[in-house]
């Protein structure tokens, strides 16, 4: 074999051995062995870190294979009352580093692949992002599994099994590109297909009416749902829940031989393409009708197979006893991660009725104590509203029973309520305007469903006090808030071991780790100086890790010594990453102007951005080349760049962000008020010791108020005055600070290139005639802001008081694990109990 390698031949002198249950690390190393030759996905005699990454992978998911099927069987002997999360979106990231840790298993796989040859650390990079998501909502799903597993809690997640996740991002010079991103190229090591789960999904076709008046849907095309199950464990604990992702074919019986045999390939096969679209793409562009088309048919999807799924669980936990359908809310509860999955509530009244044979009301009654509603935005553009005439077309019975739903609803307001007869017409599901007639999901969601929650107190309390007002006072006790939270494992202890250790030895406890709230027992040691030593320590490493990995990918050198600032997020106008680049440019104008002398007085800064641009968002596609082409000309300045450097960090993902929150010192969240409902990766940043400039939006508010105001950096409007300073801006009242217009002003000058930004900086004009007219109140906001940066560049100068806040920021952030987030699902909306799998 002279094609062995020299890791490969460190293989022959370890036995290969079945060791599913390993815990000793040589016991590990050789059941890594025995994948790397018995589950062979390679040409033998390679041992290389790519091999080791899928043996290493195989050998964990041995180790969870056992606790998830105990799982399983646990829960189906004590057949507790379950919850069934629905989300079109999951963003898992990496998952060996995060089962490794939540087996308790990281020592001994470092010695065993070490006694391999290889490094852990390095091993982990091998693994390509599961990004099934775009941003905040995904990533939220994907924390809440961790919680949820980690609880004991009986709990599963429901999805959509893309081949391409979200894109990876290029930067060129002319500016973002985007690349598919095959995440399942290779294969998933993570994952088992279930090939006896199996559901038949229809779309299109007619209802049929039987003589004794019931209904059926019948005809059209029938595509098939197959499962894969993806292991979801919990820290430390034998829970192993699932993460149930649906894959679309068509059946063998659906290839027409016939057909293929006379050469019409392509008509012989014509489910089986129509079966590979669905789970294609995540998001497929929905600007043309055939984009929203298959968008909807996702979404179906997904519901359909859910429920199916939920309902066959069901009735095989009943046993032999006779169905009680009364019983099923209390035996599940589904909650809609926004109004993605609402296509779930018709679809459980189909079934309850056409296939089970119910009558309204109790169909009805039982839907609406199983369904649970989570709104996650206000943006007008982002309610979805489906055309009735593309619904009635794929979905004819569901368009049925929501036309069902609507009229029961209206009665109801008639017969109850006559006081908001006057505004029916925007209460009501079905807007019958007839440009354009559209079903309104999140009115279907509110109606039909027995809690409706938003994701921190200012978001909650804007859905109550305006967008949802009208139904608040016709069902007082269905609005609920969720403070949002992230899972203090991959976010803390996983992703800043060198900060999670220093916390584990002055707390005496590592118990932070799944009770968060001792944190607070930090503060008493805010001003201790042989903490903060340690504390600066941690950081200064991350921040030399994070400056490594900016060089690598950018080729820009960073000085670890100057403040690391960062915003990444999706790009969006509401997010404001124009405020924060305007504002560099003007730091920089200024910095040219200065004389040397004065220049050395000031805070050196490293400004980082980073995040995907969704393709056809022209706006936000031109910020990304901006923020890049800033960067040039400040980067390769030699009279600044010591003082002042901008970068924009490619393809802002999971693993991404598990590299740069742990190395920054602030961070940005910056939108305009009343617009961010949440946000999470606030709570990441604070959490892992970095400060904050932000307004009063979304979870800052109370990010702020759990840390102490003066340890954040607060600027801009408030979400109340937002509506007066709009229209005071289209009545051209509004007088803009100069510096402002001096940045602005350098850009259009031309100093950062010849691309044409006059079209991205009208946008900020308020009488422009462009748009809006600066609606997102950067204009408004930005000497505020400007005040709020020299305020950080002030505290900088002062590391003792700087290390406290950023000490106390940690100490400040138990409150945003999303165990607490999930513990309130658990107990005021699913009212769902801990169900244990026994040990031993
Ligand atoms: O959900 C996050 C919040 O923390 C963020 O503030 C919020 O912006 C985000 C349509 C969305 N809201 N709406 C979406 C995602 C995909 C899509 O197709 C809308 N994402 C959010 C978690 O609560």
């Amino acid at each position: 074999n002279g094609a062995a390698t020299a890791k490969a031949k460190i293989l022959e002198k370890i036995p290969p051995i079945a060791h599913p249950l390993a815990k000793a690390a040589t016991e590990i190393a050789s059941n890594i062995n025995y994948h790397a030759q018995y589950s062979p996905h390679f040409s033998p005699f390679k041992f290389e870190p790519e091999q080791a990454y899928y043996a290493t992978a195989e050998s964990v998911h041995d180790q969870l294979i056992k606790q998830w099927n105990e799982t399983y069987s646990h829960y189906h002997q004590v057949n507790p009352k379950q919850t069934y999360y629905l989300s079109m979106e999951y963003l898992q990231g990496r998952a060996l580093t995060n089962a490794v840790g939540n087996l308790d298993l990281q020592v001994a796989y470092a010695d065993a692949l070490k006694q391999l040859g290889h490094d852990l650390e390095n091993i982990v990079e091998q693994e390509k992002d599961a990004a099934l998501g775009n941003g905040g909502l995904g990533r939220l799903a994907s924390c809440f599994l961790d919680s949820m597993a980690t609880l004991n809690l009986p709990a599963w997640g429901y999805g959509l099994r893309y081949r391409y996740g979200l894109f990876k991002q290029r930067i060129t010079k002319a500016g973002q590109e985007e690349i598919a991103e095959d995440w399942l190229e290779k294969f998933s090591p993570w994952e088992v297909v279930r090939h006896d789960v199996v559901f038949p999904i229809r779309f299109f076709g007619q209802v049929e009416v039987n003589p004794n008046g019931s209904r059926k849907w019948v005809g059209g095309e029938v595509i098939q749902a197959l499962a894969y199950d993806v292991p979801i464990p919990g820290y430390k604990t034998k829970n192993t829940n699932s993460l149930r992702l649906w894959e679309a074919k068509a059946s063998s019986n659906d290839f027409n031989l016939f057909q293929f045999n006379e050469g019409e390939y392509e008509s012989a096969a014509l489910l089986h393409s129509s079966a590979q679209q669905i789970c294609a793409v995540l998001y497929p562009g929905d600007a043309t009708e055939n984009g929203k088309l298959l968008r909807l048919k996702q979404q179906y999807f997904l519901c359909s197979a859910s429920l199916r799924d939920i309902i066959a669980r069901f009735k095989e936990r009943n046993g032999e006893k006779e169905i009680q359908w009364s019983e099923f809310p209390s035996k599940v509860a589904v909650q809609l991660n926004d109004t993605h999955p609402t296509l779930a509530i018709p679809e459980l009244m189909r079934v309850l009725m056409d296939d089970e044979g119910l009558g309204w009301d109790e169909a009805w009654d039982i839907t609406s104590k199983t369904v649970a509603y989570t709104n996650h935005t206000v943006l007008p553009e982002a309610l979805e509203k489906w055309s009735q005439a593309v619904m009635w077309k794929l979905l004819p019975r569901h368009m049925e029973i929501i036309t069902e739903i609507d009229k029961r609803f209206i009665a109801l307001i008639k017969s109850t309520r006559p006081d908001l007869e006057s505004k029916l017409s925007s209460l009501c599901i079905l807007d019958n305007n007839p440009q354009k007639a559209v079903v309104r999901m999140a009115n279907l969601c509110v109606v039909s469903a027995h809690t409706v929650n938003g994701v921190a107190q200012l978001h909650s309390d804007i859905l109550k006090d305006e967008l949802f007002a009208d139904y608040v006072s016709i069902w007082p006790t269905k609005f609920q808030n969720k403070t949002n939270g992230i899972t203090p494992r991959r976010w803390l202890k996983f992703c800043n071991p060198e900060l999670s250790q220093i916390i584990t030895k002055w707390l005496k406890t590592d118990k932070w780790v799944t009770n968060l709230d001792l944190l607070t027992n930090l503060r008493q040691f805010a001003d201790n100086s042989e903490l903060q030593s340690e504390w600066e320590s941690a950081k200064l490493a991350s921040k030399k890790r994070l400056a490594n990995y900016v060089l690598q990918v950018t080729g820009v050198s960073i000085d670890p010594n100057s403040l690391f600032d960062i915003q990444v997020k999706r790009i969006h106008e509401y997010k404001r990453q124009l405020l924060n680049i305007l504002g560099a440019v003007y730091r920089y104008k200024k910095l040219k102007e200065m004389n040397p002398e004065d220049r050395k007085k000031t805070t050196p800064r490293t400004i980082m951005i980073g995040g995907k641009a969704f393709a056809t968002y022209t706006n936000a596609i031109r910020i990304v080349k901006l923020v890049n082409d800033v960067g040039d000309v400040v980067n390769s300045d030699p009279e600044v760049n010591n003082f002042l450097k901008i970068v924009f960090v490619p393809n802002y993902n999971v693993s991404v962000a598990e590299m740069l929150i742990p190395g920054s010192e602030l961070s940005q969240h910056i939108s305009t008020a009343g617009m961010e409902a949440s946000g999470t990766s606030n709570m990441k940043f604070a959490l892992n010791g970095c400060l904050i400039i932000g307004t009063l939006d979304g979870a800052n508010v109370e990010i702020r108020e759990e840390i102490g105001e003066s340890n954040f950096f607060l600027f801009g409007a408030t979400a109340d005055q937002v509506p007066r300073l709009r229209k005071e801006r289209e009545n051209g009242m509004f007088k803009p600070d100069p510096r402002f217009e001096e940045a602005k002003q350098f850009i259009r000058s031309g100093a950062f290139g010849s691309y044409d930004y006059n079209p991205l900086l009208d946008s900020l004009e308020g009488d422009s005639g462009y748009g809006r007219g600066d609606y997102f109140l950067v204009g408004y906001d930005f000497p505020s802001y400007m005040d709020a940066q020299e305020r950080v560049d002030e505290a900088y100068k002062d590391r003792k008081r700087w290390t406290k806040m950023s000490i106390l920021s940690t100490a400040g952030s138990g409150k945003f694990s999303s165990d607490r987030t999930i513990g309130q699902y658990a107990k005021e909306i699913w009212k769902i109990n801990e169900c244990a799998v026994p040990s031993a």
